[in-house]
């Protein structure tokens, strides 16, 4: 799915703004409110996450469905074009109403949907309502508990009297945050337009090459063109499929992007992709970029940030970058969804590496990740649906097909993740894994590396991704949840289970490890909770993961702060960050830097 820009042939105007708003009192649909103005509506501004925009923890915990609202009239000029309306992010399920009408919905809170409407469309002021849903449960990605019920009781057995107000129950480790979280754009495109663009790079001595398959609707022919940023012309080719090849090429490396601009013409439409020359392959214990070793040093990441939640936020965005470059890493995952595509082009800009995971968190009902140890103990996972077990797998279909749509083109993105701390080693995991894993390989034009990212698990010998992942990717918690405050008993632990994954002859690393951390807690000596653990924490790890020959990279958890659900084990969020949540650095950010500046973004494992 092409990101909507403005060119020669195709309008582009955005919907942002404040959008009039209202929670749904359980009547909304009832009493028909997208039909009509809003009585009596909020102020909520677009985009943002809407929990933590008004006082009051009912707004805040709202359980359900909230309505979005505004008028739109488009000029006569751009009704005569194919003109579409597209939500980046909806989290989420979204109905969108126009007069009205129900003209499209769409499931899953992290990637973009979209909706001609050049037919729908009336002359003078169009009604535009957005209801949006922020309920989890079996079906959702993330994954919310179902039957558990409110947050549990430290006193087993110690339960309310009456049945408790409805919440959501998050099997996942972040706060829900919900609404219309990314832009809301409206753009046009010719009757004949450039549907899809899917780029291939390779590289041959020092020429670059570019395969390209373009997809089209309607009559016409394809060109090709490649611009150096500068604006000289390198290559051109005739036709919908085809390569380019550039001689001399500039490639696209990690903190030294370089990006050509790929322009397609297709009869009167222009669409112009930036584009990095770059490759990525798995050899024996290696990951290669560009055919040397590389090693991801950086962060699992999330987008959460004050007051906005999970709503695009691109001054944040481009500081975290910079703190990132501050600090010598190269690289993070987008724990737990796919992130705004705004920040995807940043990155192939700036030139960090991104592993790019799918919303499936908490695919595991015995397990909820971080604070949430609540669970279904004689439902297994992948039991029958009629047993109880997860409704998710059509869903994960989707969404790995989606992101990929989304995000191919992408040089940052190096590697999939197909979820994050799903039951992998549970029965019945390597039947509902390796379809997923089956599409992501063969939708992927670029045929990158694959992952899951795994849970820390007494059985990690059976963990399904052994078989099925090219890179095994490790969140472990030695020194945390395991031996917590005894780092030297979480060493022997550790080292035992990575000679394992050392032995198997594939890359490894971590995309998780971390201690929770308050800023400002200090002591002599190193207890947990204080700065100074954090640093001894992480000297621990890099000692064992040095001694390993295939583990190219440590991702910490996490890069800062952010916010949870409420529970014992976090402190108005979860505190595992290298920075606050305003993005000051704590002690480890100084230790860190050191250790990443002094270890090279290529060839560390010899
Ligand atoms: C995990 C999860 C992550 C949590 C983290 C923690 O394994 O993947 O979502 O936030 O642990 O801090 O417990």
């Amino acid at each position: 799915m092409l990101y909507p820009i403005l060119t020669d042939s195709r309008c582009l105007i955005s919907l942002d703004g404040i959008w009039n708003f209202k929670l749904d009192d359980g009547t909304g649909f009832e009493n028909k409110w997208f039909e009509k103005t809003l009585e009596s509506p909020m102020t909520m501004p677009v985009p943002s996450s809407y929990n933590d925009l008004k006082d009051g923890i009912d707004f805040r915990d709202h359980y359900g469905w909230v309505f979005y609202q505004r008028t739109l009239s488009v000029p006569a000029i751009m009704k005569k074009e194919r003109l579409v309306l597209r939500f980046a992010a909806v989290t989420h399920i979204a109905k969108v109403y126009l007069n009205g009408e129900l003209i499209c919905e769409h499931k899953g809170g992290f990637l973009p949907f979209e909706v001609e409407i050049q037919n729908l469309l009336k002359d003078g002021d169009n009604l535009l309502t957005v209801a949006v849903d922020n309920r989890i449960d079996h079906s959702t990605l993330p994954v919310g508990s179902e039957g558990e019920g409110g947050m549990g009781s430290a006193l087993g057995g110690l339960m309310p009297s009456k049945e408790s107000k409805k919440r959501n129950n998050p099997n996942f480790d972040f706060f829900n945050y919900c609404g219309i979280t990314r832009p809301v754009k409206l753009y046009t495109t010719p009757i004949n337009y450039i549907a899809d663009v899917a780029l291939v790079s390779d590289i041959d001595g020092t020429d670059g090459i570019i395969d390209y398959d373009v997809t089209t609707i309607g009559t016409g022919n394809v060109k090709v063109e490649v611009f150096t940023r500068e604006g000289g012309k390198v290559g051109e080719a005739d036709g919908a499929k085809g390569r380019i090849v550039i001689p001399s090429a500039t490639l696209w490396r990690p903190l030294n992007a370089y990006l050509y601009e790929v322009k397609v013409t297709f009869a009167e439409d222009t669409y112009i992709l930036p584009f990095g020359i770059r490759t990525v392959k798995v050899d024996g214990g290696k990951f290669l970029i560009n055919g040397e070793p590389f090693y991801f040093k950086g962060y699992g990441k999330h987008e959460d940030t004050y007051p906005a939640g999970r709503g695009l936020n691109m001054p944040m965005n481009v500081k975290d970058i910079s703190l990132m470059k501050w600090q010598g890493a190269n690289s993070f995952r987008t724990s737990h969804y796919p992130y705004s595509e705004e920040m995807m082009r940043l990155c192939d800009e700036e030139g960090i590496v991104v592993i790019d995971e799918t919303p499936a968190v908490g695919v595991h009902l015995n397990f909820g990740g971080g604070a949430n140890f609540k669970g279904k103990d004689r439902i297994q996972t992948f039991d029958p649906i009629e047993k109880g077990g997860i409704r998710t797998f059509e869903h994960h279909k989707e969404v790995v097909h989606d992101m990929i749509k989304r995000d191919k083109n992408h040089a940052c993105v190096v590697m999939w993740s197909i979820a994050n701390e799903a039951d992998s080693g549970g029965p019945g995991a390597y039947d509902y894994f390796k379809p997923l894993y089956d599409i992501a390989r063969a939708e992927d034009p670029q045929h990158r590396p694959c992952t899951i990212v795994s849970v820390q698990m007494p059985n990690y010998k059976e963990d399904c991704t052994i078989k099925l992942s090219d890179v095994f990717c490790l969140n472990r918690y030695y020194g945390w949840y395991a031996c917590g405050g005894d780092l030297d008993a979480a060493e022997e632990l550790l080292r035992s289970e990575l000679t394992f994954w050392n032995s198997l002859g594939k890359p490894f690393m971590f995309t998780e490890y971390g201690a929770d951390t308050i800023s400002g807690f200090h002591d002599t000596v190193p207890v947990m909770y204080t700065e100074e653990y954090q640093v001894d924490y992480y000297k621990m790890n890099h000692k064992v993961v040095d001694e390993m020959e295939n583990f190219v990279g440590e991702q910490v958890w996490n890069f800062a702060d952010f916010a949870t659900s409420q529970s014992l084990l976090r402190v108005q969020g979860n505190k595992k960050g290298i920075f606050t949540r305003d993005r000051k650095p704590k002690l480890v950010a100084h230790y860190l830097r050191d250790r990443w500046k002094s270890i090279p973004d290529f060839n560390y494992k010899k």
